[in-house]
């Protein structure tokens, strides 16, 4: 029912997508849920080059499906990431926080599926004309980096500027919130908190544990300042970015404030001082399962779900 444009060019079974969140994207991670029959993205975050060989090699050991790389914009070594991409004839990667647009033509040319994060219809345009193949509606429910557009209000207006596929993101974990995107026009869904509770997921169990907890307001957003928003489950941290942000400190010891402190959250389940990157739907979460499990439950729950409406094709 759900096999779509966006599955036959990624070559897999479902339109699923992994979040390539970093650090918490590994290889395990994305192998489960390209084995599964979705897209399994390596995050590579800030990491440099060597360590994201690793994970790719891991991936390559482990499934003979297609995956993908997560190329982070802020990251000092984007060039070297792009340049291992092409070297390890990875045949998709997906972009995020900023804009992937100088990288293009070199990997065109080198075959390799290129699908950005927007922000913006008129950043999918701009991208579009310069030859992406498809393009993530992240709305501002999700984790992490945040843009300022919701899913519901993004993705339409990102379907209506373009022509080639979207995949939505940002506030969906059920077949509820996948049928939801297909009505907005989405091709595809991509999906991180959902994927940080799976079984292969490599995060430290305190993280897992703090998003089976986590209620409806359980998230919150900080750096507002800094230019650079992120969504976050509330802790000792969070509370602590909100004080220094009310007394308006420099943007500098913000920033200072939160270095390493994902790695803090997802190395050493520092639940308090780490930063705890979720989406809003992490309160709809309440299992732990393996990432086969999620994307045939999310399927079948889609298919119900349209099933009540009677609406035969999509
Ligand atoms: O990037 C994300 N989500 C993230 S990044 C992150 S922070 C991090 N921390 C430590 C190590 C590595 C990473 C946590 N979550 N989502 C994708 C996303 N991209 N959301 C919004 C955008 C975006 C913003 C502006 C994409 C393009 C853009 O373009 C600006 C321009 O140049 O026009």
């Amino acid at each position: 029912m759900f096999y779509t444009d966006l599955c036959k060019m990624l070559n897999i079974k479902y339109p699923i997508l992994q979040g390539g969140m970093a650090w918490v994207a590994t290889g395990e991670l994305a192998a489960a849920v390209s084995n599964a029959g979705g897209l399994g993205i390596i995050g590579a975050g800030n990491a440099p080059a060597d360590v994201v060989e690793n994970e790719i090699k891991k991936v390559k050991s482990l499934t003979e499906k297609p995956f993908a790389v997560n190329v982070y914009y802020m990251s000092p070594f984007v060039d070297d990431i792009i340049d291992l991409v092409i070297k390890e004839e990875v045949p998709v990667i997906t972009t995020g926080a900023g804009n992937p647009g100088k990288h293009i033509d070199k990997l065109k040319e080198a075959n390799i599926k290129v699908i950005p994060v927007v922000a913006s219809a008129s950043l999918a345009k701009r991208l579009e004309r310069l030859g992406v193949d498809a393009v993530i509606a992240e709305g501002m429910e999700c984790g992490g980096h945040i843009g300022e557009l919701t899913t519901m209000s993004i993705v339409p207006q990102v379907v209506d500027a373009i022509d080639i596929p979207v995949i939505a993101a940002g506030g969906i974990a059920d077949g509820r919130g996948f049928a939801a995107a297909f009505m907005l026009g989405a091709k595809g869904v991509q999906m991180g908190t959902r994927f940080v509770c799976a079984e292969e997921c490599t995060v430290h169990k305190n993280y897992k544990e703090a998003i089976l907890k986590a209620k409806d307001r359980s998230t919150v957003v900080t750096g507002m300042p800094t230019g650079h928003p992120v969504r976050v489950l509330k802790n000792r941290l969070s509370r602590q970015f909100q004080l220094l942000e009310k007394q308006g400190v420099d943007i500098k010891e913000l920033e200072e404030l939160g270095m390493g402190k994902l790695r803090a959250a997802v190395v050493d389940g520092d639940i308090d001082n780490g930063s705890l990157m979720a989406g809003q739907i992490a309160g709809l979460i309440d299992d732990i399962l393996p990432a086969k499990v999620i994307i045939e439950r999310i399927i079948r729950e889609a298919e119900e779900t349209i099933k009540k409406f009677n609406i035969r094709n999509i």
